[in-house]
């Protein structure tokens, strides 16, 4: 039974049962107040909050095909904000202002931009952001950046945790749809890690098509500082998911498909598939040395099986392993078997044996065990144990390292702790900073594929349902079901300490560098704007600040056919106070956080009056805050 009620709060005979530890029961709305922050009911921590209370984590969610990323509080698993990445926003702007299309273009290739221009786009519409990851430095979270992978697209983001809006996005070459990825733990990020899925021919310029000898699989490390791919790495077999050890060593990426198949048979033909480890500091003197193709401006080394280099080994592993988990031991990695009912365990430290001559490729595994049908992901509580999905089982199953070790060794142990329903068949799980050296074993998420019967129906498309599970005990406890929409794949609890975002912009912010070349060129101050419409043959800038409830513009006249540029600095500087400029059936409408500036493009096709009005409830005069564009027509 929950320690929740129906209505989401405790119920009485819990708190009774909780006794005086920090429980107290608030008026008759049964409700846990919280002492000195550690909010604990019975034997585990509270997943209700009061009112007002704030949460312990940041949750940082994938949305798979929304293309955005999203923050939740963790544990009331309360939705704070979205950030649009690969997505278009309808009430940001994203994807129209000339800020956020300046990010969504310049990082795309010039073969992507003349597809797109075909089809009248400037830019992809979608995404499919699979796994959300934050910068480290020395094996932590380090609030820096939110880096985040388009499996749709090839394409790999990044976000700035200082204003949780995406700042850069690139297109990877050579590679073919970004699935698994992973920043650099130790020293720091450094490199991004990003697995190209599927294969293709390396110059896929059409001349070889249905020739998969010909195909191959590239790993990629982007530079998390500039966002430039810094190199390549062709492989044998698709590449799944990727993490890498706490030494800055090693990375390891999960492979299915080792027979290079075609489709389904093919692909599972073979009983075993493998690991590839990536030799950073070999490929990194490989690159200096000069053995390495350049292709589409990226250096390419061939780290392919049969080639037998140093850049790489290949670890083989029951066929097709899914999730790659590195333990907050900083000595073990964990390979989830997938179609295999066991995880191989990695020792760290015994990866650079495997770099020697005729050394046994599994020399390396020390643990594989058997824990339920379709493992998929581990997670961890920093004490030793491990959480796997059971996809299969419907599972999450808590088993110990070193007892797994144990048995692996001849003893008479079992690892499996425990095992707990979820609701169902869950993908990704993720603890409590569990994926860095400060796992804290307090709060596990299991995000679930299908939620089935969990909600009221809405219909035919159901939602994926993501389970809070209090695993300070042994006995793990789900106490909150949520329901999201598709598809968060992956999750990341960062603990609010490490996450220090502003609240209102700098104004010398770089976001809009253009606006502030523009207005300079122009001779206007963006925080004063301009009285009148600066012209520059039919190209026509307007300059209008914000300040609650009025535009610095009450109206402005521009010509049909003119191609308009709206520049609006928000000036006020207190904290949630946002503006929007929403130009009335030109299909336009965008944020303006306190102390930015923002600015759309359109071309002013309507002649007549127009309203623009502000779109963010901002004062109580918000209604009032609006404007008239006067569209001169075309004289005939
Ligand atoms: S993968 S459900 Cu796209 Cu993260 Cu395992
Ligand atoms: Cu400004 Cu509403």
């Amino acid at each position: 039974m929950s320690k929740l009620d129906q209505k989401g709060g405790l119920n009485r005979r819990d708190l009774m049962a909780a006794g005086a530890t920090g429980a107290l029961l608030a008026g008759s709305g049964a409700t846990l107040t919280l002492t000195g922050g550690a909010a604990r009911a019975a034997d585990g921590p509270a997943a209700h909050l009061s009112p007002g209370e704030l949460d312990e984590y940041y949750g940082f969610w994938s949305s798979g095909q929304t293309g955005e990323v999203r923050i939740l509080g963790v544990p009331s698993m309360r939705e704070l904000m979205r950030i649009p990445v690969f997505n278009r926003c309808s009430a940001t702007g994203w994807g129209q202002t000339n800020e956020s299309k300046k990010i969504l273009t310049e990082g795309l290739l010039p073969g992507t931009k003349a597809y797109l221009a075909a089809q009248g786009m400037e830019t992809y519409d979608n995404g499919d952001l699979h796994h959300p990851h934050m910068s480290f430095t020395d094996g932590t979270y380090d609030g820096r950046y939110l880096f985040m992978n388009d499996k749709a697209n090839t394409r790999v983001a990044r976000v700035r945790c200082d204003v949780m809006k995406c700042d850069k996005i690139i297109e990877i070459p050579n590679a073919h749809d970004i699935h698994g990825m992973r920043p650099q733990k130790f020293p720091r990020t450094g490199y991004v890690f990003a697995n190209g899925e599927h294969e293709a021919p390396l110059v896929n310029d059409g001349k070889v098509l249905d020739d998969p000898s010909q195909y191959v699989n590239i790993f990629s490390a982007i530079d998390g500082d500039t966002m430039e791919v810094a190199w390549q790495v062709i492989v044998s077999g698709n590449l799944d998911n990727t993490d890498c050890d706490y030494q800055g060593k090693y990375a390891f990426s999960t492979s299915y498909n080792s027979e290079m198949g075609m489709n389904l048979a093919e692909m599972t033909a073979s009983e075993t598939d493998h690991v590839v480890v990536f030799n950073i500091k070999e490929i990194e003197a490989g690159i200096a040395a000069g053995d390495f193709q350049e292709l589409n401006g990226v250096k390419v080394i061939d780290g392919r099986k049969e080639k037998n280099k140093n850049y790489t080994r290949y670890i083989p592993i029951p066929n097709s392993p899914h999730g790659v988990n590195t333990a907050p031991d900083k000595k073990h990695v964990v390979i989830n078997g997938k179609l295999s009912p066991t995880v191989s365990v990695i020792d760290v430290t015994k990866v650079d044996a495997l770099f020697a001559d005729n050394a046994d490729p599994r020399s390396c595994i020390v643990a594989e065990p058997e824990l339920g049908l379709g493992p998929l992901h581990t997670a961890y509580d920093g004490k030793g144990n491990a959480f796997t999905t059971l996809f299969l089982d419907s599972q999450v199953v808590k088993w110990n390292i070193d007892k797994a070790i144990r048995k692996f060794a001849g003893e008479d142990v079992d690892p499996i702790i425990s095992k707990v329903d979820v609701h169902y068949q869950p993908g990704h799980n993720s603890t409590s900073m569990g994926e860095t050296a400060e796992a804290d074993g307090k709060w596990l998420i299991s995000m679930n594929k299908f939620s089935k019967d969990r909600f009221l129906n809405v219909g035919p498309l159901k939602p994926e349902c993501e389970q809070l599970i209090d695993i300070a005990s042994d006995d793990m406890k789900v106490v909150h079901d949520g329901a999201t929409f598709a598809e968060p794949h992956d999750s990341i609890l960062v603990h609010r300490s490490k996450v220090n975002p502003a609240v209102v912009w700098d104004r010398n912010d770089p976001m809009w560098e253009d606006a502030r070349k523009q207005a300079a060129a122009d001779g206007v101050d963006l925080e004063e704007g301009a009285e009148e419409p600066i012209r520059d043959g039919n190209k026509v800038r307007i300059y209008m600040t914000s300040t609650a409830p009025t535009f610095s513009l009450e109206k402005f006249t521009v010509k049909q056919g003119d191609e308009v540029t709206v520049y609006v600095t928000n000036l006020d500087d207190i904290d949630d106070l946002t503006h929007g400029f929403c130009l009335a059936n030109f299909g336009i409408a965008m944020e303006i956080g306190p102390q930015a500036t923002a600015s759309v493009t359109f071309v002013a096709e309507r002649p007549g009056v127009h309203w623009y009005y502000c779109q963010w409830f901002c004062h109580a005069l918000h209604m009032e805050m609006r404007g008239r564009m006067f569209v001169e027509p075309r004289a005939s």
